[in-house]
């Protein structure tokens, strides 16, 4: 059931700042309660323009500059997460008495079914697809969105039994009142700093995910995480023996089970995720589900069965015995440190790309023990010289193709080769699915 408008503190004088799949899917949402928003982007054609003029030709817009009196004058703005509040516009809005939050805060005013709220700076496409399929196998109804890529909004035009949102640190900046019935910050690593001053304002952002959740998920092994909660607050998970009600890994028979109350539940022999990360990432995935009373052996049979996802430690190809590993969603160092760590054998390693500001100098530990050659594209490609030089032999490549072949060269049996790039991937590509396309492509013709 849609609410009413003052239900929702709808303004009747409402500006969309920013037309990408988010601001489309505000129009979409207020046109259904009959609101006429202005639409604004900085860009002179935004990537919704064409469906939003097709669908809502009643909606007013003004693109290529953000006029700072008309965003002042509006009775809310609704602003993307592309967007950063500090822009001097938004500011004065801002002080001017406006109100400005963004999509996932509309749906959390209009949604009534239970949400299990996900974010955390790596794990989070994982753990809430995880989620959402065993939810499905247990017979739910699921809806399954935000950053993972189908605006929260969208999913409110069907009756799900339960939401699972995957929530970013933008989104989390803009939303106020969201009361999930369970929440986690999978772990936290810095990402983004090209958009925050300082470390704890990422941080920030994350831990708001918790403000109002009936139940608190810790990461037990990180610091930063288990600092947002007071000693027990909170379920939690380890990856190593767990205290109290948490889950955690223990040897049984010389296995590595997941336990809990020291009952051994799932052999991680038996996952087809591969990775430590990912097992962590299982660990979220009962914990968050716990109270949700499902049958143990179908929430199980969907974890153990799970492939995991494109671009994430995708095996590519096994030839002459080496490894060829796409892991090209790893747009952070903390991605790409899992992914390196995680590996047995040796390395060869493709990095490289935008690297946001980011601390390169923590990839130069784990690329000393694991890596043997690493071969560098992109733009910021000389700072990941300097962050591993001396510890390693590096090699350029002047795109992806080139990288592969250079990597083959080198390759003998038993090394694994791994697209696990540390950056964003904007220099180069559309996206990170195209760079791991492109990564599969090249794989594909320099084996053939
Ligand atoms: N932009 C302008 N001018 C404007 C408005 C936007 O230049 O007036 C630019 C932004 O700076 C940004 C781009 O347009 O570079 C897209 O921004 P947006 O807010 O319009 O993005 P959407 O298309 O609405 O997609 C957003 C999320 N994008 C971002 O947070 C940047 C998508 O996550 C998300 O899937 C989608 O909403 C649905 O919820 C993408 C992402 O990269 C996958 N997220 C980051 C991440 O995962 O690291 C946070
Ligand atoms: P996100 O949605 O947070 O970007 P994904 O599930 O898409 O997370 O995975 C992104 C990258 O992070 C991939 O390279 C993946 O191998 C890695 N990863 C997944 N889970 C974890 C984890 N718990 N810790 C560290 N890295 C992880």
């Amino acid at each position: 059931m849609i609410k009413d408008n003052t239900t929702v503190s709808l303004s009747e004088n409402i500006i969309i700042l920013g037309l990408g799949v988010t601001g489309l899917s505000v129009a979409r949402y207020l046109s259904a309660k009959n609101i006429n928003p202005l639409v604004v982007d900085s860009r002179e054609h935004p990537p919704g323009e064409s469906d939003l003029k097709q669908q809502f030709p009643q909606i007013e817009c003004a693109f290529g500059v953000f006029d700072k009196d008309m965003l002042a004058k509006a009775g809310q703005i609704i602003i993307s997460p592309g967007m950063s509040l500090k822009l001097p516009e938004i500011e004065y809005a801002q002080s001017q008495g406006v109100e400005v939050i963004g999509d996932i805060e509309l749906f959390a005013r209009e949604v009534t079914a239970p949400v299990i709220a996900i974010t955390g700076s790596n794990g989070k496409s994982t753990v809430t697809t995880l989620v959402g399929a065993v939810l499905k196998k247990c017979g739910l109804n699921v809806g399954v969105g935000g950053n993972i890529g189908v605006p929260a909004l969208e999913l409110l035009s069907h009756e799900y039994d339960v939401y699972v949102l995957e929530l970013s640190s933008f989104q989390l900046e803009t939303l106020h009142s969201l009361k999930p019935a369970a929440a986690v910050v999978l772990n936290i690593s810095e990402d983004h700093m090209d958009r925050y001053n300082a470390i704890e304002d990422y941080v920030a952002a994350k831990e708001s995910i918790y403000k109002h959740a009936n139940k608190l998920i810790i990461n037990r092994d990180d610091n930063l995480v288990s600092a947002m909660v007071t000693d027990g607050e909170g379920s939690g998970f380890t990856l190593g023996e767990p205290s109290g009600n948490d889950f955690g890994l223990k040897a049984v028979n010389g296995e590595s089970w997941i336990i809990r109350n020291n009952r051994p539940l799932i052999n991680t022999a038996d996952l087809f995720l591969s990775g430590l990360h990912n097992v962590a990432n299982v660990m979220a995935v009962l914990a968050l589900l716990d109270g949700f009373n499902l049958p143990e052996d179908k929430c199980f049979a969907a974890i153990k069965e799970f492939p995991g996802l494109p671009h994430r430690m995708q095996y590519v190809a096994l030839s002459d015995d080496v490894s060829w590993i796409n892991d090209s969603k790893a747009t952070n160092v903390g991605a790409a440190q899992a992914a390196i760590s995680g590996l047995t054998g040796e390395i060869i390693l493709i990095a490289g790309g935008e690297c946001k500001d980011a601390d390169l100098s923590l990839l130069r530990r784990p690329v000393e023990s694991h890596v043997k050659i690493l071969i560098l594209i992109g733009r910021d490609a000389k700072q990941l010289e300097a962050a591993c030089n001396g510890v390693v032999k590096i090699v350029h490549a002047s795109c992806m193709y080139d990288a592969v072949v250079k990597a083959k060269q080198y390759a003998v049996a038993g090394d694994s080769v791994l697209l696990s790039p540390a950056c964003a991937s904007f220099d180069m590509f559309k996206n990170y699915e195209h760079r791991g396309q492109v990564f599969i492509d090249s794989v594909k013709a320099v084996l053939a």
